[in-house]
């Protein structure tokens, strides 16, 4: 686990499951374009927060690639999820550009919504292919890069599935800003 302050902005890296964060406002989904249960982080997150968060998603899809939309927890310990459709690797390009669209656009939603602190999962890395250390630094770098901007967000989390990705995320974190 690493820590960073950037421009008054805490980003850290932990190793967890996206949907078992209970101290922060919103969690990011890793979702697909219909905002549908899925798989990975999608699945575990509407399968905590229960039926009622694909209703609420339902007039709200379909999204595109680089978009991010907001609803309730529900059943999560969060007040917020934040939806983001990254982009499928090789498919949809500019795939760097899109996946810090999604990170940008989940803080703008945040901002808006007044939320202090936000977790992340490692967007387009599952299914949608886009390979973890390019996909690490746009993360980190997008975050760093918005923190000065952030006035309401305070504290952002990476939540890492495999201690691999952690190391990733570690390395690329203690480089920012240097
Ligand atoms: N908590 C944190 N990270 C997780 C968790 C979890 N519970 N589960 C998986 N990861 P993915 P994508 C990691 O596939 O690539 C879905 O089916 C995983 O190891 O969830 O953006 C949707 O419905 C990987 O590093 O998201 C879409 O169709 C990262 O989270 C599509 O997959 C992202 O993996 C989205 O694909």
């Amino acid at each position: 686990m690493s820590k960073r302050e950037i421009h008054n902005v805490t980003i850290e890296c932990v190793q967890g499951d996206i949907a078992d964060q209970p101290d922060l406002d919103a969690v990011a989904n890793a979702a697909n374009a219909q905002l549908r249960m899925g798989g990975g982080v999608a699945g575990a997150i509407h399968r905590k927060a229960g039926p009622a968060l694909e209703e609420e998603c339902r007039p709200l899809a379909p999204i595109r690639p680089g978009e991010a939309v907001i609803t309730g927890g529900h059943n999560l310990p969060n007040r917020h999820v934040i939806h983001c459709l990254g982009p499928v690797y090789g498919r949809d390009n500019p795939s760097d550009e899109l996946l810090a669209d999604c990170y940008r656009n989940a803080l703008l939603l945040a901002e808006k919504n007044h939320l202090f602190s936000v977790g992340f999962p490692a967007i387009s890395t599952g299914a949608f292919g886009f390979p973890l250390e390019p996909a690490a630094r746009i993360a980190v770098n997008t975050v760093a890069h918005e923190a000065p901007k952030l006035l309401s967000v305070k504290l952002v989390r990476f939540i890492l599935f495999s201690r691999d990705d952690l190391a990733v995320f570690d390395r690329i974190l203690g480089k920012t800003g240097q």
